[in-house]
């Protein structure tokens, strides 16, 4: 392995694989990884917690916390504590000194520890007292974690060894919950009946996966399934069970359950041992029976990601994020919809916009599934339903009126990158009609439903939210508006009538040039405070997020819209972006809005109560900071733009601010850069985001600007400064192109050519396999 080392920094990439490796349990606590299937994912952190949910069809655990916990989304910076769901594997040596791998509950010291990110494995490597420990985790099929240790006896001397696997199940059911060990399955089967109270209800859990399991390779020396009577009076740091001779053989009965093995092995010097245990739930006992602990290849490849574009900046730490863990993010979101079946409208439809890059035939199956739920009206839904018993839930009875602007977003998105026009003549049914409609009909009722809801002044109603779904006290009465959503409106209004010119729809194409126009007009009139657009004007009359406010004078969404989305002069332009770097901009990217708000202000709402820095009151709220950017390349600003994409990414040199690793883009980084400085920085470690498809889409098409069109696919680079040459191999329309940008003087006009035929930017890139040389202007 070729590592790439920072000596400050417990962290490494390997220049090969890209794999991640952390060489300490303590520096970054909360490091974590996380793999997924089809059915699950698993959010495991360095020292052994554990966040594991599968869906069956609503979200669900099998490895549970020591109470009943409320279902939630998943949420930013999770807490670990003690009893907090684990994997942990004891190990007692003949001394009977005994210490838990990866790290808890113990904590121990070790001669050295590392814990190694790869795209469809988490690895650590242990070595303690003439041990060597290799711990692996890779996931089976349904829901099934396959775990593998190898002991080897690196030291001179015999060893006697008890390796206790101690898997959490936790509190199962107040109605049902027991366990016992089954000899011939080799296994623990921890059984419940997941609560219920209505008759109805039966038929909803009769299907569940109610039984969680630990199956081992090799018949264990003794277990036991009682929580309570493993860990006795010495608690999970010196349980009562691994302290005696022999684990107990208990069963549990309407107790709290435990799975836990005791294996005896004995090692001359360099011999080893392997053992390997398959934990997740099953629906019946017979289940159990086919499981076959051994990992299979069509599995592995479940994570190999087609990614659109390889890049070679030189930068490998960005590149290692774009070429190898960004597409693993954005087909994670792809795949499991952010583990709902019911994925807020706007989230679904921007993550199928990223895996667009990714497998554009699915994108396109996700978007009719959309627009099949829309109103006869062209009202969107709250959010789209993904099963057949699936409801609108929590946050989805909420009335957010942004919908029908990711729709737009998805479609332009969409035809730039697969040409396929056929999808606008392609149909889809509706929500409350029998009718069947072209998706062209169905994006001009999606316009008219954003142009039905400006009010007198001809402005968005922000309702009880837009795409800030917290900002619900601002419209509350149906008065207030959003200046965000007026902004995005009105750049909806431009790209549906450019789509309308390319297809000849002329009088289609006027009449929505002039309503985005005149939005256009309100806004300046409205919305422009002197140097930023403010974020909204409230129930009462507030115009709000202005210089004058004390708390949320400036909010980052108006202005990176207003880049994305408004015909700005280049001295508007310059205001702006003079603003966001005096007001927003911090070391770890642009804030979402500054000062965090540390009151609650009725007339903004439930995101005045969020914590000053955390989430949407003032986070470097990446998801924000992805619009930024994206406004940035819209304006041709390839040096601010990029600058802001490496903050975006967890670092190696800041990890131990962030507390990361490098394996994906957390929705946020605590804001509050100038009110709370100490924790300003730290990651929220959540994964699910809609920033990775922004991200990927910025990368692409803004900063190698490498962008479809009717004709093929053209240049519009926007590489920085910094860079003076480049390498991308970029998939496009089913050819892969392999190009080597080199940065030219601007007393030359920019160009590409191959073998030694020169164009001009204007002239679609040839299908050719050799390289194509691109000479541009930074
Ligand atoms: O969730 C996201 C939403 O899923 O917040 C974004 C919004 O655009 C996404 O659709 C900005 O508001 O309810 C809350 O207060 C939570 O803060 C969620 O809104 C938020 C969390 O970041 C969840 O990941």
């Amino acid at each position: 392995m070729n590592h790439k080392n920072r000596s400050d920094t417990p962290i490494a990439i390997c220049s090969t694989t890209r794999a991640v490796t952390l060489s300490s349990p303590t520096a970054l606590p909360k490091a974590c990884g996380f793999l997924y299937n089809q059915d699950m994912m698993i959010q495991m952190n360095c020292r052994g917690y554990a966040v594991a949910q599968h869906m069956q069809p609503e979200p669900a655990k099998y490895s549970r916390g020591p109470n009943i916990e409320a279902t939630t989304f998943m949420q930013p910076e999770h807490h670990y504590y003690t009893d907090h769901p684990g994997r942990f594997f004891y190990i007692k040596l003949k001394n009977n000194s005994v210490f838990s791998l990866p790290y808890e509950p113990i904590r121990a010291t070790y001669d050295k520890f590392t814990f190694t990110h790869q795209s469809h494995a988490l690895l650590w490597h242990i070595e303690k007292d003439g041990l060597a420990f290799d711990l692996t985790l890779t996931l089976g099929e349904g829901t099934q974690e396959l775990w593998n240790l190898t002991v080897t006896n690196i030291g001179e001397e015999m060893q006697e060894i008890d390796i206790y696997p101690m898997f959490t199940v936790g509190y199962m059911s107040w109605m049902n919950q027991s366990a016992r060990y089954d000899e011939s399955l080799q296994c623990v089967v921890a059984t419940c009946i997941s609560p219920y109270q209505m008759s109805a209800d039966y038929k909803r859990i009769a299907n569940f996966k109610d039984i969680t399991y630990l199956k081992s390779s090799e018949k264990p020396y003794a277990y036991s399934c009682n929580h309570s009577k493993f860990i006795g009076e010495g608690y999970l740091q010196a349980p009562d069970g691994v302290l005696a001779n022999k684990l107990g053989n208990d069963v549990s009965n309407y107790e709290v359950p435990t799975a836990v093995m005791q294996h005896k092995t004995a090692l001359k010097p360099d011999e080893c041992k392997a053992l390997r245990w398959a934990f997740g739930a099953v629906q019946s006992v017979h289940d159990l029976e086919a499981i076959t602990l051994t990992q299979s290849e069509k599995l592995a490849s479940n994570h190999t990601v087609s990614a659109a574009v390889e890049i070679n900046t030189g930068d490998s730490e960005f590149d290692s994020m774009v070429n190898t863990w960004l597409p693993r993010q954005l087909h994670y979101h792809g795949q499991m919809n952010r583990l709902t079946t019911d994925p807020q409208t706007r989230n679904y439809l921007q993550d199928s916009m990223g895996l667009i890059y990714l497998n554009s035939a699915k994108a396109r199956e996700h978007f009719l599934t959309a627009l099949s739920q829309q109103h006869r009206n062209g009202d969107m839904p709250d959010g789209i339903l993904l099963h057949k018993d699936a409801e609108l839930k929590y946050i989805n009875q909420v009335p957010h009126s942004d919908h029908n602007v990711w729709l737009m977003w998805f479609l332009k998105t969409y035809l730039d990158e697969t040409g396929d026009v056929a999808l606008l003549d392609a149909y889809a049914g509706y929500k409350d009609s029998t009718e069947n409609d072209s998706v062209f009909a169905h994006m001009s009722l999606a316009m008219e439903s954003l142009y039905r809801n400006l009010d007198s002044r001809g402005l968005s109603l922000i309702k009880e939210g837009d795409w800030c779904d917290p900002m619900n006290g601002v419209g509350v009465n149906g008065v207030g508006v959003s200046g965000w959503l007026s902004i995005a409106t009105c750049g909806a209004f431009f790209m549906w009538a450019g789509l309308c010119e390319s297809v000849g729809a002329t009088a289609e194409h006027e009449k929505w040039k002039q309503r985005a126009s005149a939005l256009n007009d309100a806004i300046e009139k409205h919305f422009w405070c002197e140097q930023w657009y403010a974020r909204g004007i409230t129930d009462e009359g507030r115009t709000f997020g202005i210089a004058t406010d004390k708390e949320g004078s400036m909010y980052l969404n108006p202005q990176a819209w207003a880049m994305l989305s408004l015909p700005l002069t280049p001295s508007r332009t310059h205001t702006l972006l003079k603003a966001v770097d005096e007001h927003l901009m911090t070391p770890f990217g642009p804030m979402m809005l500054a000062p965090s708000y540390t009151g609650f202000q009725p007339d903004i709402g439930r995101l005045t109560q969020k914590s000053p820095g955390v989430a949407e009151n003032g986070a470097i709220y990446n998801h924000a900071a992805a619009f930024y950017v994206a406004g940035l390349y819209t304006v041709n600003k390839g040096d601010a733009a990029f600058d802001v994409l490496k903050k975006m990414i967890p670092r190696i040199e800041s990890a131990n601010v962030t507390g990361q690793l490098p394996v994906y883009i957390p929705n946020y980084y605590r804001g509050a850069y100038f009110q709370f400085p100490e924790q300003a920085g730290r990651s929220s470690h959540l994964f699910n985001t809609g920033t990775v498809a922004w991200y990927y889409h910025c990368v692409i098409n803004g900063m190698l600007g490498l962008q479809g069109g009717k004709e093929g696919l053209f240049l519009k680079p926007n590489i920085p400064s910094c860079l003076s040459s480049l390498h991308v191999s970029r998939r496009f329309r089913g050819h892969q192109y392999k190009l080597h940008y080199k940065q030219i003087p601007t007393s030359i006009a920019p160009y590409w050519s191959v073998d030694g035929e020169r164009h001009d930017l204007s002239v679609p890139l040839s299908k050719t396999s050799s390289t194509i040389e691109v000479f541009y202007h930074a």
